[in-house]
């Protein structure tokens, strides 16, 4: 897969007590002389990520019984690489949450992240709460690795459920915001209501970490893209994450057995790649980093 190396600029830090950090920010830990710049973009193929603790390697369905006409994800023009450098943390751990409205596919996205790719009519149960512990491992430019202790939050998209879900934000570093791209009131959702609670939440706990002022960090998740319809939501999806100022777009079917074409293994990375970013205190990716 060919996508851009994106490298931002390095973060001032103000934590006195994080010495690497800080070492890594003043550029004690220097690329090397054939390195690009900071802010250059480059070419590159993306690194891979593995996950740990399969219980067993995963069984993917016979493509030859799958209907010949798969949708393909389409390519977004950035796809985020920083996963730090031998400097910087090699185990660490990260929290993501999913929101959205009620039966938009985040349960079964989540279940796709951790390779159990579900049939679409395996039958839907509404999400009360949930919450897996994943180990995912990303292989730096270095030829070391990078162990990520991934806390994977669901949460109950259905009306009624907002006390419950309020247990579930304290701690997240990088937010889902899901919608299903045959619906555009899902979409709509993310800008008029999902984000606004984002906020709440993290206003009244969050992140103990997070920087003041910070916008939350954003991956906005199309689910559903390989059913008929999903083309409902492309004409607005570029507006609505500009509104959210998202790091992020990604497109996604939760029953595809190719995770490549579907969008879990794009998504799989970019999650990586922003929890290794937080947790270096770089600065937060924006919307426009990944649109252009
Ligand atoms: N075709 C298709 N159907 C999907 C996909 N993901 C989910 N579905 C269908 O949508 C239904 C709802 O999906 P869930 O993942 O349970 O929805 P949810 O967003 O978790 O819903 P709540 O838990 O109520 O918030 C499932 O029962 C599936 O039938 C997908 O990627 N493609
Ligand atoms: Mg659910």
């Amino acid at each position: 897969m060919s996508s851009h190396l994106y490298r931002p600029p390095l973060a001032q830090h103000q934590d006195e007590s994080s010495r690497s950090k800080r070492e890594y920010s003043q550029g004690i830990c220097q690329s090397g002389p054939d390195e690009p710049a900071d802010d250059e973009l480059v070419v590159k193929d993306a690194p891979a990520i593995s996950p740990q603790h399969k219980e067993a390697s995963p069984t993917k369905p016979d493509p030859k019984k799958e209907s010949p006409q798969q949708p393909v994800a389409p390519e977004p023009p950035l796809v985020l690489t920083y996963l730090g450098d031998a400097c910087s943390e090699s185990t660490f751990k990260s929290k993501s949450l999913i929101v959205g409205d009620g039966a938009v596919g985040k349960t079964y996205l989540l279940a796709a992240l951790q390779d159990n790719i579900k049939a679409e009519d395996e039958g839907y149960e509404p999400t009360t709460f949930g919450s897996q512990d994943l180990q995912w491992e990303a292989d730096r430019e270095d030829d070391t690795k990078r162990l990520i202790e991934f806390a994977l939050w669901d949460t109950a998209g259905q009306e009624g459920f907002t006390e419950l879900r309020k247990l579930a934000y304290p701690g997240t570093k990088v937010y889902m915001l899901a919608y299903d791209c045959t619906s555009k009131i899902s979409l709509a959702n993310l800008h008029t209501k999902w984000i606004d609670e984002v906020k709440r939440e993290i206003a009244e706990g969050g992140d103990p970490d997070i920087r003041e002022g910070e916008e939350p960090w954003i991956v906005m998740v199309g689910c559903k893209m390989d059913k008929p319809g999903a083309d409902a939501t492309s004409g607005e999806e570029d507006e609505v994450a500009a509104k959210l100022n998202a790091c992020a777009l990604i497109r996604t079917s939760a029953v595809m057995p190719d995770t490549e074409a579907s969008g879990v293994a794009k998504l799989k990375l970019v999650l990586s790649n922003l929890a290794c970013m937080y947790e270096d205190q770089q600065p937060k990716p924006s919307w426009d980093d990944w649109k252009n």
